[in-house]
């Protein structure tokens, strides 16, 4: 009897080592974009799908499907590729993710962060984490981009394997919300809620985030930042609120909503991200 060899890159087999795919996939990366390393690494999340078009010029784009432990694009709006992009004329690079995998497609949670150690395998020090979110204050119009200064995971899981206990205190690097501020001084901050989804939230829900000190409710975002701080990176948050949770407003929710705030949203996110990027060390 024979059996199938084992995929080495797949990151729902326990005993495949994560780091070492992500290993792999970087040295894919480097291949494919003749970049030896990059600098900082983007997430771009719903309505964020153009706004890492400003940053620069993009060298090189790959499928997902083609770098170990990554897979196409689950969810409509975003892009199944990676993209290399120059950053101006200052010689450093981005890692650009055009989509994520979100813990609600039931990949596992090494699925869900794999973007993130990859991108360190890639030299990344730096990584700009997006969404697009729901709102609990009413002040923030669809296509308000708010900065990210804490979270609540109530995923009830973690990225972290084994006894590493590792201190999340200032999670989101207060000199990077420092530098978005700078270049965006209307720009408020929150704390970011992740549920686990699919389906969006009840009011109820929604209430009790607002009673826990939440301000933006989405699906993503927070096991990501988890697993970069255990492997040293620095994390700038920003969402884009897309629709009031809800409870909030009479407007019943649905993802053309979604969509729609992004493209409107689209300048403003743009410019934001292009002059971040620029200022980041
Ligand atoms: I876009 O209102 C977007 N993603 N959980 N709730 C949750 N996720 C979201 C929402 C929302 N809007």
């Amino acid at each position: 009897m024979t059996t199938a060899p084992r995929d080495l890159s797949d990151l729902s087999d326990p005993s495949t080592d994560p780091f070492a795919v992500a290993d792999a996939a970087a040295a894919v990366i480097a291949e494919r974009t003749g970049a030896e390393r990059h600098d900082i690494a983007l997430v771009l999340g719903s309505g964020w799908g153009s706004a890492a078009d400003l940053i620069g010029e993009t060298v090189a784009t790959i499928d997902n499907d083609e770098v170990p432990g990554f897979h196409r694009a689950a969810v409509e709006g975003h892009s199944g590729t990676m993209r290399s992009v120059e950053i101006g004329d200052t010689g450093r690079r981005a890692l650009v993710f055009g989509t994520r995998t979100h813990f609600y497609e039931g990949r596992g949670v090494r699925a869900v962060v794999h973007g993130i150690r990859t991108a360190k395998a890639a030299g990344v020090s730096t990584v700009v984490l997006t969404n697009g979110c729901g709102g609990l204050n009413p002040e923030w119009a669809p296509g308000t981009p708010v900065l990210i200064r804490d979270h609540l995971n109530l995923t009830a899981t973690s990225p972290i394997e084994g006894a590493n206990f590792v201190d999340l205190t200032d999670l989101y690097t207060p000199r990077l919300r420092a530098i978005a501020r700078e270049v965006d001084p209307d720009l408020d901050e929150g704390v970011y809620v992740q549920f686990r989804g699919p389906h969006y939230e009840t009011p109820a829900e929604v209430a009790m985030a607002k009673v826990l000190g939440g301000d933006l409710v989405g699906m993503s975002t927070t096991l990501e930042a988890i697993a970069a701080r255990q492997c040293g990176l620095d994390v700038l948050g920003i969402s884009l609120v897309t629709n009031l949770a809800a409870g909030i407003s009479d407007v019943p929710l649905s993802h053309a909503e979604v969509l729609e705030a992004g493209r409107a949203a689209a300048d403003r996110c743009g410019r934001l991200l292009a002059d971040v990027v620029r200022r980041i060390g």
